[in-house]
């Protein structure tokens, strides 16, 4: 009973509205440069406002591709700007901060790739998009979590598998596809701060709500049995969409919630964790967007070489999916 004198949840406050001058200014301002401004999901929501495409990190990779805007802004996090500028060489790829990292794609150095594959030589790496450009360059594949499972089935099963950073997506996969893979001990942060206690409480004050986990949620082992679906960013947007449900428990980075109840004004949409806010993300701003389409800077650059040999794997993917 003692569910029922929890304290009431509180959800993520409501925003002030952004400045319409500044908005105004960047408006105008992605007129001059020919510019357009990709937004992540997570991304604060007046930065998401003035987004001309909004999404995954390669969802909007491919946007930037198919667009003939001279410019393109990425919100996001670096490795996302990265695998934009490694799909698209010849164009201009900004960041509002280019101290918006990720700390998950840290976890991992292209040297400590290294000395893991010299201790499985022949072994396939299969890794997350969110790793450095360097650790793309040594890897065979890339995978987003939509895509992860087709990657991993279309690897020959007496092939040794190298799966990278997450550990949580990691678990996931194998019970999914069945196959044992090395796994690096990598996590997310902000979806390791996803409680199962908080997930049950929550199904406890909406019971007909559906639970969507994302496959880096670091309570994995005991959220699955909770979860209605497990899905990545885009495959959870598309899942509320379509849904003939009302209410949901949203187990990702909350920023996704802009978008969804943007997209949903008649659904109830309820953050797993309330804490589960990305630092990097948020590091980007309404005012960092405006001073990088003033100044065309920060610039995202990799190095030909490394892009090339990221780009490998990269389309490798692109191929399956
Ligand atoms: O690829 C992305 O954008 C990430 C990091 C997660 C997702 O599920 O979309």
């Amino acid at each position: 009973m003692e569910m029922l004198s929890r304290p009431p949840i509180v959800y993520d406050p409501p925003q002030a509205p952004p400045d319409p001058d500044l908005v105004e200014r960047v408006l105008q301002l992605k007129v001059e440069r020919n510019a357009i401004v990709l937004a992540h999901n997570y991304q604060v929501g007046e930065v998401q406002d003035v987004a001309d495409v909004i999404g995954d990190s390669l969802g909007l990779a491919q946007a930037a591709a198919r667009t003939d805007a001279d410019v393109i802004l990425f919100c996001g996090v670096r490795f996302m700007a990265e695998t934009a500028a490694i799909l698209n060489p010849t164009k201009t790829v900004l960041m509002p901060d280019l101290k918006a990292g990720c700390s998950l794609a840290d976890m991992i150095t292209a040297d400590e790739l290294r000395a893991w594959k010299a201790l499985h030589p022949g072994a396939v790496v299969v890794s997350y998009i969110n790793t450095t450009a360097d650790v793309k360059a040594e890897s065979d594949y890339i995978c987003t979590s939509t895509n992860a499972l087709k990657v991993i089935g279309a690897i020959p099963r007496e092939r040794e598998i190298l799966f990278l950073p997450d550990k949580y997506l990691g678990t996931y996969l194998q019970q999914k596809s069945g196959r044992s893979m090395h796994v690096w001990p990598g996590y997310c942060p902000t979806h390791v701060s996803i409680r199962s206690e908080e997930i049950e409480a929550l199904k406890f004050e909406h019971p007909a709500a559906r639970f969507l986990m994302h496959p880096e949620c670091g309570c994995m082992t005991s959220c699955m049995g909770l979860a209605d679906a497990v899905l990545s960013t885009e495959g959870m947007v598309r899942y509320v969409r379509d849904s003939p449900e009302t209410e949901f428990i949203i187990g990702t980075e909350t920023g996704i919630l802009h978008k969804m109840r943007k997209e949903n004004p008649g659904k109830m949409l309820y953050p797993a964790a309330a804490e589960a806010v990305c630092p990097h993300m948020k590091v980007n701003s309404l005012e960092k967007v405006l001073w990088s389409l003033e100044d065309l800077q920060p610039r995202v650059t990799v190095d030909p070489e490394t892009a090339r040999r990221a780009r490998k794997a990269i389309d490798r993917m692109l191929e399956l999916a």
